[in-house]
């Protein structure tokens, strides 16, 4: 097996981007195939614990605050609602359950630690527990490694420059350093992005530069294609092309060949030829269930069938790495430590996100 790079350059990763695609799709799946079972696929379900009410302004996000989307927000979930969504899950063919809340960041207190209590609850049924919450500081890390968390997902979602036209509330510098956060833990890391925000295709090779180049990388790289909500500063964003999509995965595939790379957003759109293409391509995990977080996903029946047409297995628990371990009394054994993260850009302001803000203040108002 060849090594592990962590030296890829923008312009090489743009050369595999832009080669002819049969050459491309070679590539990838020859490399796919030394890592991975070709034929088996990670299956996780999202869960929105907390909904909407987000204060960030993230462009693409139908759960911030500020826009005015069509979702119904919600606090968060009880640990029961959360146990009996995971059993439906795992009785439906899941491995995984990954709990997304629509925070900025975790701060300590009954909500953490309810969280922490998901995840226990979670480990328990025999599942890999991911959750996706925002920035975390190192302590908060430790504490749910400690609860038995498998994965956390924060993704770097498009290049550093780009990353400036679509989120003003933070910095590329604290989405990196809350990875760097999880990665002192035996936590396993899932960070992506998002295609079709209106990057170039330099910014999605600097997406992956900036991923590749982690050392270690991340074990799971989610890949988005946008869902463009109504209300959102996106909304108008012409949806990605297939090609797209496939050339991203096996980009992402040759880069990082040992990473599980998921397609994950923007599978309604997609036809099951073109979701096939991107399996060969080097994608071997997905979000199921009919709802992502608050938008919509293909119906679970509909995977399946495409699974059984395919000659798709689903991956069993654990099998890339153990289960964590719970440790019982935690919580004092990493009290507070009044970590916050901070604000790295104060009155950086982005022209699409103050029109959409303009906008639901009218609508609001009408
Ligand atoms: N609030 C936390 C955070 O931002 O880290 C966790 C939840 S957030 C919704 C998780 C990820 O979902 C985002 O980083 C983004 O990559 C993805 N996402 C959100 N809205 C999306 C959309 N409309 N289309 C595609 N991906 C989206
Ligand atoms: C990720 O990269 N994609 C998922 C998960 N990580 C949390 C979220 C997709 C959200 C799509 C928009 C929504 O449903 O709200
Ligand atoms: Fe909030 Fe996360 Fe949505 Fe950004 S992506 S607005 S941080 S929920």
């Amino acid at each position: 097996m060849s090594e592990t790079r962590h030296n890829w350059t923008k312009e090489e990763i743009l050369d595999i981007y832009n080669k002819p695609l049969m050459d491309l799709l070679y590539e990838a799946a020859t490399l796919h195939r030394e890592y991975h079972d070709p034929n088996t696929v990670q299956v996780s379900t999202l869960l929105s614990i907390k909904t909407g009410g987000c204060p960030e302004d993230c462009g693409y996000c139908p759960q911030a605050a500020r826009y005015h989307t069509d979702i119904d927000g919600n606090d968060l979930m009880s640990v029961q609602q959360v146990k009996a969504q995971a059993l439906r899950a795992k009785a439906s063919g899941s491995s995984r359950v990954c709990m997304g809340a629509a925070w900025r960041n975790v701060k300590d207190g009954p909500e953490f630690d309810q969280v922490l209590e998901m995840v226990r609850t979670i480990n328990k049924l025999d599942m890999e527990v991911c959750c996706t919450l925002g920035m975390v500081t190192e302590n908060q890390a430790k504490r749910l490694a400690e609860a038995g968390l498998y994965a956390y997902n924060h993704n770097l979602d498009t290049s550093e420059e780009y990353y400036k036209e679509v989120i003003s509330t933070r910095g590329y510098e604290d989405r990196l350093q809350t990875i760097q956060n999880v990665r002192k833990t035996n936590v396993t890391v899932c960070s992506g992005g998002i295609i079709g925000m209106g990057e170039t295709v330099a910014d999605r090779a600097g997406m992956l530069v900036a991923l590749a180049t982690l050392d270690p990388q991340p074990e799971s790289v989610p890949i988005n294609a946008l869902v463009a909500v109504d209300g959102t500063p996106m909304e108008d964003q012409q949806p990605v092309e297939i090609w797209e999509m496939i050339r991203m995965v096996a980009t992402t595939r040759i880069v990082m060949p040992k990473t599980q790379v998921r397609l994950s957003a923007g599978r309604t759109q997609m036809s099951s030829e073109g979701q096939a293409m991107c399996f060969f391509a080097g994608a071997n995990s997905i979000f199921a269930g009919d709802k992502l977080l608050t938008t919509p996903n293909p119906d679970v029946n509909e995977d399946m069938k495409m699974f059984n047409q395919l000659g798709l297995k689903t991956q069993k628990a654990f099998v890339k790495a153990p289960q964590p371990e719970t440790i019982e009394a935690q919580d004092s054994n990493f009290a507070a430590l009044g970590e916050k993260p901070k604000w790295t850009r104060p009155g950086h302001k982005i022209e699409r996100n103050e029109n959409a803000k303009l906008k639901s203040n009218l609508v609001a108002e009408d």
